[in-house]
C-alpha cells in the first residue's frame, strides 16, 4: 500500500502521518507514505519523523501538474489535507486560498484521474455550511460559506463531487468540526491563547465571546479520515464531529484555569468579519457506515494539549516570531477590508 498525503507537514496532516507510522491503523503498519507539502508558513518538516524508511518527503505544490504526474504513479491512495487553513488570513487576502484550495485541489483531482488513483479522501470542514443557530447539519445541507476560506473549501468539495459524478473519480469527502491538539499553529485560537497565557500576555477574544465551536481531538479526526479511506462509499460525504460544544468564552475560561493565569488577561476585541455564530455537525452517517466515534474526552484532551505547549516552547517560539500580532497589537489579526 502506498499513500500520498498532501499537507502532511501541517497540523492535521502530520498527526495522520505520525499515526500511520506508529501503527495506529490496523493493516497499514507497512504502508509507504509520500508526503507532498509546500512548507508554507504553516508547514514544518520537523513535525514529522526525521528518518523512517517508510516515509518520503517531497517539498512541492499541489498546483504543480508536472510534479504530480511524476509523483502519483505507483500510489494506491491520496489523502488530501493541503490547504490554506486560517479564516483571518483569508479575510486579509483571499487569493492564496483560491490558488491552493480551489485551483490546487482541481489540479490534484485532474492528475489523480489521469494516473488512475484508486482512492482519494478530500479533507474538508464544517465551515462550508455557514452558521447554524440550533440543531446540527447533515451531509445534505446546502453549502452557504461565509468566509473566503470556507468558500474556497466549499468550491474544492464541489469539484471533488463533480469529478466523481462526471468521471467516476473514486473520491470520498470528510467534513469535521474544529480540531485541537499538539503541533497546531499558534495563529489558531487554542494555541494562540495558551502560548499567550503561558507567557503572561493578554488574549484577544473576538466580539462578545459567545460564538460556539464544537471541538474534536486531532487524533479522532485522523481516525475518521482513515475510516473514510478504508470504508467510505465513493462520492459520499461523511461528517466527523467531536461533540464538545463550548462558547469561546467558556473555552477561554478553561484555558485561563489550565494555564494558571487570570481572567484579567482576557481582552474583548473587535469581532471577526462575518464571524460564524455556531457550527455543529450530525455525524450519524459516519457512525453507522464507518463505525466512527470520537474517543478523546475533551477535558483531559485539552489539559494534555496545554501541557504539550508548556513542554514544547522551542517548537512554538519559532512560530510566534512574525506570524502573529505583538503584545501592543492584540486584536490586530482581526481583518479589515482592503
Ligand atoms: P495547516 O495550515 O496546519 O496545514 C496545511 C499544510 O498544507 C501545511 O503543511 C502547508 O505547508 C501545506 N500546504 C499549503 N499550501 C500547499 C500547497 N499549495 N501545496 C502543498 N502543500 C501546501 O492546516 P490544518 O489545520 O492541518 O488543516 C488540514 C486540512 O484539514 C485542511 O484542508 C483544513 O481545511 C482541514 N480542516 C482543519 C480543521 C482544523 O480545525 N484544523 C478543521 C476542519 C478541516
Ligand atoms: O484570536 C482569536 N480570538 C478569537 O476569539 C482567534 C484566532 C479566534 N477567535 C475565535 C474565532 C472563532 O469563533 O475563536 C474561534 C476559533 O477560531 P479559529 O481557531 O480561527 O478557528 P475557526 O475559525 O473556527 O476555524 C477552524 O476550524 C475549522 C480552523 O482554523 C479551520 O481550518 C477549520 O476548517
Amino acid at each position: 500500500m502506498r499513500i500520498l498525503v498532501t499537507g502532511g507537514a501541517g497540523f492535521v496532516g502530520s498527526q495522520y502521518v505520525r499515526n500511520l507510522l506508529d501503527g495506529a491503523y490496523q493493516g497499514y503498519q507497512d504502508a509507504e507514505i509520500t508526503v507532498l507539502d509546500l512548507l508554507t508558513y504553516a508547514g514544518r518538516r520537523a513535525n514529522l519523523p526525521a528518518a523512517d524508511r517508510r516515509l518520503t518527503f517531497v517539498q512541492g505544490d499541489i498546483g504543480n501538474r508536472g510534479l504530480l504526474l511524476d509523483l502519483l504513479p505507483g500510489h494506491d491512495a491520496v489523502v488530501h489535507f493541503a490547504a490554506e487553513s486560517h479564516v483571518d488570513r483569508s479575510l486579509q487576502d483571499a487569493s492564496p486560498f483560491v490558488t491552493t484550495n480551489v485551483l490546487g485541489t482541481q489540479t490534484l483531482l485532474e492528475c489523480c484521474l489521469h494516473v488512475g488513483i484508486e482512492r482519494i479522501v478530500q479533507v474538508s470542514t464544517d465551515e462550508v455550511y455557514g452558521s447554524i443557530a440550533e440543531g446540527a447539519w447533515t451531509e445534505e445541507h446546502p453549502l452557504l460559506p461565509n468566509s473566503p476560506y470556507a468558500a474556497s473549501k466549499a468550491a474544492a468539495d464541489l469539484l471533488a463531487r463533480a469529478y466523481h459524478r462526471s468521471y467516476g473519480l473514486p473520491v470520498v469527502i470528510t467534513r469535521c468540526t474544529n480540531n485541537y491538539g499538539p503541533y497546531q499553529h499558534v495563529e489558531k485560537v487554542i494555541p494562540h491563547f495558551v502560548t499567550n497565557l503561558l507567557t503572561g500576555q493578554p488574549v484577544p477574544l473576538y466580539g462578545d465571546g459567545q460564538n460556539v465551536r464544537e471541538w474534536l481531538h486531532v487524533a479522532d479526526h485522523c481516525r475518521g479520515v482513515q475510516l473514510a479511506l478504508e470504508k467510505g462509499r465513493e462520492g459520499e460525504i461523511y461528517h466527523l464531529s467531536g461533540g464538545a460544544e463550548l462558547t469561546n468564552r467558556e473555552l477561554t475560561a478553561a484555558l485561563v484555569e489550565l494555564c494558571g493565569a487570570s481572567w484579567d488577561a482576557v481582552r474583548f476585541v473587535a469581532d471577526r468579519l462575518g464571524h460564524d455564530q455556531r457550527y455543529c455537525l450530525d455525524d450519524g452517517k459516519a457512525r453507522r457506515e464507518l463505525g466512527y466515534a470520537a474517543q478523546v474526552p475533551f477535558a483531559s484532551g485539552l489539559a494534555a494539549v496545554v501541557n504539550w505547549y508548556r513542554d514544547n516552547r522551542t517548537w512554538w517560539a519559532e512560530h510566534t516570531r512574525g506570524t502573529r500580532p505583538d503584545r501592543e497589537n492584540v486584536g490586530s489579526n482581526v481583518a479589515v477590508p482592503r
